[in-house]
């Protein structure tokens, strides 16, 4: 067992007996949604996992402790916090563990967390990856590293446009990590249901699903799979209206110099203000149905 790391029981217990447990990360909570809505979706997340038959297990890190699952109080206080909390990935994860101080998980640093803990399926909203532009700025989410070595499977939603999608499948390819969707045959585009894009495979359920990450890791493929999951119809956005927003806060973020780990969360805000409270309920519902794919994943990988 890791020294840094701490298994909340419930989750400990799950593992040590064998039952489903779905991972979630934090970064969501602290940088991407506004209080008081990212504490109520963070635990409402956390009941769909259970009520679907699996244990969630929050990841964060509380007071330089990594952490395999929160209470409600923790989650608490890094919703209450909001932008103060680091906003931790890889490389940001030996600063705040040294100075004892709370970290929000990004993707990255939530798989490190799931796979030193032996959790291997973990439900979010919507992946890093190639920003527009990296061509100049060179701005590639350590998501994609992660997800070429770690091997945790990720059930988002695809990936925002403010990212290059076609050159973040580019990157997914060369990294040999697999892009999965789930009942489509084209990559989502988080709030809408397709892109322009396509996945590399289609399976349609969660027994193919769990089919699939146990060939792979049964032949020691490791590393982690994309599973990219259509935010429902009815909260699927209108893609002009979403296209329009997403220039505008790529435009501005330009203009004001944003760059590095404050890239993302300017982008999802400026985002979510445009949008108005449409964007949000829509990100909380994707969320949602992650988990609930997640739970019935983690449930047949187990079965
Ligand atoms: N995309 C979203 N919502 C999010 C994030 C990305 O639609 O909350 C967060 C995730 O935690 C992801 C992180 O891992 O942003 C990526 O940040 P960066 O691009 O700085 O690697
Ligand atoms: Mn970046």
């Amino acid at each position: 067992m890791n020294s840094y790391l701490d298994i909340k029981p419930e989750v400990a217990d799950a593992l040590a007996k064998g039952l489903p447990v779905v991972a979630l990360e934090s970064t969501i909570i602290s940088h991407g949604m506004p209080w008081p809505d990212n504490a109520t979706t963070a635990k409402e997340v956390e009941q769909i996992i259970r009520d679907a038959g699996a244990v969630p297990a929050t990841i964060a890190i509380i007071n330089g402790r990594l952490k395999a699952g929160l209470t409600g109080e923790e989650i608490d206080t890094l919703a209450k916090a909001g932008q103060s909390v680091a906003k931790c990935s890889r490389r940001d994860l030996p600063y705040v563990v040294a100075r004892g101080e709370h970290g929000a998980t990004t993707v990255a640093a939530t798989m490190i967390i799931a796979d030193m803990a032996g959790i291997r399926v973990f439900a979010t909203g919507g992946i890093g990856g190639v920003h527009r532009g990296a061509q100049q700025s060179f701005d590639i989410s350590a998501d994609l590293q992660e997800l070429a070595h770690t091997s945790v499977a990720v059930i988002c939603a695809g990936a925002k446009s403010i990212l290059d999608l076609g050159l973040t499948r580019e990157y997914l390819e060369t990294q040999g990590v697999p892009v999965l969707g789930y009942q489509t045959d084209s990559l989502p585009a988080f709030y809408t249901r397709t892109s322009e894009h396509s996945v590399d495979y289609r399976l349609d359920s969660d027994t193919d699903i769990a089919a699939f990450l146990n060939a792979k890791w049964g032949m020691n493929l490791n590393g982690g799979v994309v599973i990219a999951n259509p935010i429902p119809e009815a909260y699927a956005m209108d893609p002009a209206k979403i296209q329009q927003a997403i220039e505008q806060a790529l435009a501005e973020s330009v203009e004001q110099g944003i760059s590095g780990k404050e890239s993302t969360p300017f982008l999802l805000a400026r985002v979510a203000e445009l949008t108005g409270g449409d964007s949000l309920a829509s990100n909380i519902q994707l969320v949602f149905n992650n988990a609930r794919l997640a739970a019935g994943i983690a449930r047949e990988l187990i079965a």
